[in-house]
């Protein structure tokens, strides 16, 4: 099936953040305090098609296959009114999503769900934006979601605008290394992400040191990557991730996304390094543990971890590609990488 001229579809893969982003200095715009730094894994991604029409008398949203309420998605009208605005239309939306991640695995898919919204939207209101208005557009959506329009090591650099807070690679992850992920708990968390950080940011007295120790961590974590330091990158991503929850636990009621389970992953990970095995645990807006190494340790890894946490919760992923537009929605899917289908689009433009 080719696509219709005002529909697209989209694959964009989801990160993990090394360097974590928590805290916001805007919340509308979603301006973060601090910046922050991701890879982007092939395992986990999200599709999404988007078709204008103006037969619609409001948008609709459908996620693996169930119809959701898309006026109460926030996250999604935010950045469907963004690109109307952009495009100068007023037709409503039918967009269709599917995440495809292993087994339910209960990870967070905004990042990857609302990069690929905005890919597919943008592009089925006849916009060609650049991959940094693109990431600008998706970090309107969620955060996280501006750093998945890259594959490899992506910064979001925080600025202090909407021009000027968007995410650009850093460098291929093509010296050996990637994820297990270590799945504790599949529920649905009890404090999102966004309420999280922002009670943090408004009551947790570590919070400014969060901040400024954030920036070093940073710049720090750029000369691992240059090095291809592994142990450097390593110490970094775990030490980030525990400050980051630091904060939580002096916030106001306290809170932790940590369980049992967490403090379990975080041993085991200790257990590799004392034999030698280079492996470093990072943990996001919940429990659930991702272990950062060699490709060449991923699979020892997995199958002492499926001894401890069970096989369906050991997910191993090595790094992901950026953005990319569906051709041909016939299986396998035809794709091109959106930065060639952006000299794609502008050649076009000139024979027209
Ligand atoms: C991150 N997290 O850097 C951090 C670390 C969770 C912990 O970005 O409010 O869904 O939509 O901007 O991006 C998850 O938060 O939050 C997140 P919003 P988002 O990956």
């Amino acid at each position: 099936m080719i696509l219709l001229l005002n529909e697209a579809s989209v694959r964009a893969h989801t990160n993990i953040a090394l360097i974590k982003y928590w805290g916001k200095k805007d919340d509308d715009l979603i301006i973060p305090m601090n910046s922050s730094l991701s890879l982007t894994l092939d395992a986990f991604y999200t599709e999404t098609s988007v078709e204008f029409d103006q037969t619609l008398v409001a948008d609709i949203f459908f996620l693996d296959g169930e119809k959701q309420d898309a006026l109460a998605d926030e996250k999604l009208q935010t950045v469907l009114n963004e690109v109307r605005k952009k495009a100068n239309i007023t037709d409503f939306a039918r967009v269709t999503s599917k995440n495809f991640v292993p087994t339910a695995a209960g990870l967070a898919s905004s990042a990857s769900g609302l990069a690929a919204l905005a890919g597919a939207a943008s592009i089925a209101a006849g916009l060609t934006l650049s991959e940094k208005e693109l990431s600008r557009l998706a970090r309107r959506g969620s955060g996280s979601a501006s750093r998945s329009i890259y594959g490899g090591f992506v910064e979001w650099q925080a600025g202090d605008s909407d021009e000027t807070s968007y995410a650009k690679k850093v460098r291929d992850a093509d010296f050996g290394v990637g994820m297990v992920f270590l799945l504790v708990n599949k529920e649905k968390k009890a404090v999102s992400s966004r309420v999280g950080m922002k009670r943090t940011v408004e009551t947790s007295p570590y919070y400014d040191q969060w901040v400024k120790t954030a920036k070093q961590d940073l710049a720090d974590m750029k000369d691992a990557l240059a090095e291809e330091n592994i142990n450097k990158i390593g110490e970094l991503t775990e030490r980030s991730a525990m400050k980051m929850h630091a904060t939580t636990l002096a916030a106001n009621p306290p809170f932790t996304y940590w369980e049992s389970e967490t403090l379990d992953a975080m041993q085991f990970v200790y257990d590799l390094r004392e034999e030698g095995i280079p492996a470093y645990f990072t943990m996001d807006a919940g429990p659930n543990v991702k272990i950062f190494c060699r490709l060449k340790d991923m699979s020892l890894i997995q199958e002492r971890a499926s001894k401890l946490f069970g096989e369906e919760n050991c997910v191993v992923s090595k790094p992901g590609i950026g953005l990319s537009v569906i051709q041909e929605n016939t299986e396998p899917k035809k794709t091109i990488p959106y930065d060639q289908w952006l000299v794609k689009e502008a050649n076009n433009a000139k024979i027209d």
